[in-house]
């Protein structure tokens, strides 16, 4: 008689835990299904009118194969070219300058003003050079 009590109370207890379970996770699960409505207000509205300034993607590539050296500055900075071209940097600026390729691939030596360096790029590579009077003057030639 008293085992079966004791495990009619343990069911009993059992039954009552479920029930604690079953009521818990209702009130998570309405709590869940209440946010999604609050939210959708905001977003769609904001970005569409960013997207069509992207087109014109051939602007800040530099074509060409000279380069101006003025006021103390090689301009462009950056000179994309393929293997094979001749560039010509003229400088003109008021002082002399040089053109220097930092691991002497060329050097113009001393370029007086008005004066024209040329050097034509036979291989691959990024071709980082400088004036070796004003070390602050640098640029890039890639030979593509
Ligand atoms: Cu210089």
């Amino acid at each position: 008689m008293q085992k079966t009590y004791a495990h009619s109370t343990t069911q009993a207890w059992l039954y009552l835990l479920a029930l604690c379970l079953v009521v818990l996770l209702a009130a998570c699960g309405s709590t869940t299904t209440t946010t999604p409505a609050s939210t959708p207000t905001t977003a769609p509205t904001a970005t569409p009118t960013a997207a069509p300034t992207n087109t014109p993607t051939t602007a800040p590539i530099s074509t060409g194969n000279s380069v101006s050296i003025a006021n103390f500055a090689f301009s462009p900075a950056s000179l994309t070219v393929k293997v094979g071209t001749k560039v010509s940097w003229t400088n003109n600026d008021s002082v002399t300058h040089t053109v220097t390729a930092d691991k002497g691939a060329f050097n113009s030596g001393p370029l007086a003003p008005g004066s024209t360096f040329s050097f034509t790029f036979t291989k691959a590579g990024t071709y980082s050079y400088h004036c070796n009077i004003h070390r602050s003057m640098m640029a890039t030639i890639v030979v593509q």
